[in-house]
């Protein structure tokens, strides 16, 4: 019987892995996946899912942009059935079809093709002359283009591609990475090597990687890229400059990708060029639109200038007593003549302003609203303070109805664990863009405040600050990749789903199965609240430590500005914790629409993870649950260690799925997350506990080291700062 049985398993295992074989009929796990491929990872198909594609019909000359759409098929189809499609006019069975308006074949219903304006395309199958097709349609040659890479979407994650019937067209018009990047190649914030950008050897030479950067990012409908760091440089405008960043937007161009810049405020003054950077001195003005006309001589379809004024001590319009609107409209004429735009950030705030540093970018900017020049999009952060694992939207979202605002988020993570710890922004993203602004009778999510602005044929965007370096991996880790491609997702589609975009990710990036598919997602889905648990949980927030913010430091109290210290954010003190932002304290709530307002400044109608956010609660607090704040708080930061090893623990089950050296980076990288937890774990225990006076609650397990060991570590090199 137990031979018998043996037999049977052995039987099974051989019948499985012929199966897995005959899925993956490339071999099932090539060891030396490096991760450069991302998302375009053309594996093939069984025969089954196998798109039937032969030829690429399109008519005319192709332009640059179409090549780009043919060769990623080409390369698509290569990858996933081992056919070369060649390149025809005459439609066959089999065919993919590029078509532009006007130039549908016979027989192809391209009903609402005008709708879906120059980026959008359709997916159709179709019969054309009795010949099974497969129909790209767009109005514009990149529609075509990203319709070529939503059909390689489609078959990559095992869409029925014998009826295609798909319309799809992007709901922001402006998608932008920003780069941090600085001109000596180092990137702030940035946790994966050194910029892409290889500024010194530019504009003659141009690395191949660019090409590469260009598909990833049209993959996902991203149409813009700022190619360096708010925190500018005034050389960067100069003409030496101008040319390596026109020579990079040549590389982009194909793949409907404008060049941006990051414009420091005080150039002309700092390059001597004029006696002051006053924005309403006529001299100023000048220098500023011959500018703009020197750019746009390189660059023709030169996107605009992101600012960062009068924030962190960067200069900008108050310098001389002006107004964000007065800054902002200065540069925005001098673009306007060339369809350019002008981002400017909202996110601001002052030393010399005692008040709660999460009023300042409202209390600045609301009352500008309406003031704006037309081609003036206001940046505003998903958050009021800065990107941190979780926050409530920001309040301007909403409260500037006659305002374009465009989405910042942060892809690189520099809160969330940098690129060793797994944290998919995916449902953070989506956090945001689903809430309530309750600014409108029946709703108004943040999603729709962004998209809003169209109505008024006023520019709308999303932007992200990019995890993009020159590792290997592209992004500093594997999952991190993951963060680039839902960003994208989600500045085409604000109203996406994180599930879906992390799905369609892992099966194109690393398994078709289900069940791995399941698995990966799973973890994905998990791990961004795994983060929050074990740094801060229920609504804390900005207790990182010292300028690089990797790992704790909520005791630190001795900076420059208070608002840059942990205990301002915290408050922690004998009798409770949490920052009072009620009517009682700074009264920010009154920031938010009413209803909203009114729900959040009593405790219990505050949701919990936001809690220590808008209130200062003493300890013994008695939160839903039934235990007091202080026990519910240690539970937290439990709770996320938990999560954290349940992340290891789940990968581990990855492990017949994915090629070995990506299981074992990954592998590698969750070991340092879970010591990476128990350490924020215990640090802020520690911590809280000396401030509260409390003991431990029952069962907790006492911090591995003491305070002082805790409050001892340092970290001179970090990367990013
Ligand atoms: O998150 C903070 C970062 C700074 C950054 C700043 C900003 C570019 O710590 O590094 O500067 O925000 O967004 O301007």
């Amino acid at each position: 019987m137990q031979i018998w049985n043996r037999a049977l398993a052995a039987l099974a295992l051989v019948a499985a892995a012929v199966l897995a074989s005959a899925v993956h009929a490339a071999p099932a796990h090539p060891a030396d996946e490096d991760g450069y491929e991302l998302w375009l990872r053309y594996r093939p198909l069984p025969q089954a899912h196998a798109p039937r594609w032969n030829t690429i019909v399109f008519d005319g000359a192709p332009s640059a942009t179409v090549r780009a759409a043919i060769d990623e098929l080409r390369r698509g189809a290569q990858g996933m059935t081992g056919k070369d499609l060649a390149l025809g006019t005459r439609v066959t069975d089999g065919a993919v079809v590029l078509a532009r308006a006007g130039k549908l074949p016979a027989g192809v219903d391209g009903a609402g093709l005008a709708d879906l304006g120059r980026e959008g395309y359709l997916l159709k199958s179709a019969t054309v002359a009795g010949k099974r097709v497969t129909v790209i349609a767009a109005n514009d040659d990149i529609g075509l283009l990203y319709g070529a890479f939503g059909l390689l979407r489609a078959a990559n994650t095992g869409k029925p591609l014998d009826r295609l019937d798909e319309r799809s067209a992007p709901k922001l018009q402006l998608r932008v990475l920003n780069h941090w990047d600085n001109l000596d190649r180092s990137v702030e914030r940035g946790y994966a090597g050194q910029s892409i950008w290889n500024w010194w050897e530019l504009p003659d030479v141009r690395d191949r990687r660019y090409v590469d950067y260009a598909r990833a990012n049209a993959s996902l409908g991203i149409n813009g890229t700022v190619l360096n760091n708010v925190n500018s440089k005034p050389e960067i405008l100069t003409a030496p400059w101008i040319a390596k960043a026109a020579a990079l937007a040549d590389v982009l161009r194909p793949y409907g990708i404008k060049v941006y810049l990051s414009a420091r405020f005080s150039t002309p003054l700092e390059l001597k060029e004029t006696k002051t950077a006053d924005p309403l001195s006529p001299e100023v003005a000048a220098w500023w639109r011959n500018k703009a006309d020197e750019i746009y001589r390189a660059i023709p379809d030169f996107g605009g200038f992101l600012v960062k004024a009068n924030s962190e001590g960067q200069p900008g319009p108050q310098d001389y007593h002006r107004t964000h609107v007065d800054g902002a409209n200065m540069l925005a004429a001098a673009l306007a003549p060339h369809n350019g735009v002008v981002m400017w950030r909202a996110f601001v705030y002052a030393a010399e302003k005692p008040d709660d540093r999460a009023k300042q970018a409202y209390d600045e900017f609301k009352p500008l609203d309406g003031k704006f020049a037309r081609n003036v999009l206001v940046q505003v952060k998903n958050g009021a303070i800065d990107f941190q694992p979780r926050e409530p939207f920001h309040p301007l979202f909403g409260a500037m109805p006659a305002t374009p605002l465009m989405m910042e988020f942060q892809i690189t993570k520099e809160y969330l664990g940098f690129a060793m710890h797994m944290a998919y922004l995916g449902p953070l993203f989506e956090e945001t863009l689903t809430s309530d602004t309750m600014r409108q009778p029946g709703g108004l999510t943040v999603a729709q405040v962004l998209e809003d602005a169209a109505h008024g044929k006023r520019p709308t965007g999303m932007a992200g600050v990019a995890n993009v370096g020159s590792s290997r991996t592209w992004s500093g880790s594997h999952f991190d990749q993951a963060n680039w491609y839902a960003y994208g997702r989600f500045a085409w589609d604000p109203q996406g789903s994180a599930r879906a975009f992390a799905e369609e990710w892992a099966t194109q990036t690393f398994a078709r199965d289900p069940k791995a598919v399941q698995g990966i997602v799973d973890m994905m889905m998990m791990s961004r609240e795994a983060v929050v648990n074990y740094m801060t949980p229920l609504g804390l927030h900005h207790l990182m430590d010292t300028g690089h913010h990797h790992g704790p430091g909520p005791w630190v109290d001795n900076l420059g500005r208070p608002d840059w210290n942990p205990t301002y954010y915290h408050k922690a003190d004998r009798q409770g914790i949490g920052f009072d932002r009620t009517a009682r304290g700074s009264n920010a709530l009154a920031q938010y629409a009413p209803a909203l307002a009114a729900r959040w400044s009593d405790p219990r109608t505050t949701p919990p993870e936001l809690l220590l956010w808008f209130h200062h609660l003493p300890w013994d607090y008695a939160m839903p649950s039934g235990r007091t704040l202080w026990a519910e708080l240690v539970g937290h930061y439990d709770r996320g260690v938990a999560q954290a090893e349940e992340l290891r623990t789940r990968w581990e089950r990855m492990k017949p799925f994915v090629d070995a050296r990506r299981y074992d980076e990954v592998r590698e990288r969750l070991d340092v997350q879970v010591k990476e937890a128990h350490w924020w774990r215990d640090a802020s225990v520690a911590y809280f506990q000396s401030v509260s006076g409390l003991a431990l609650p029952p069962g907790a397990r006492p911090p591995a080291r003491s305070l002082d060991e805790y409050k001892a570590i340092r970290f001179p090199y970090a990367p990013g700062h």
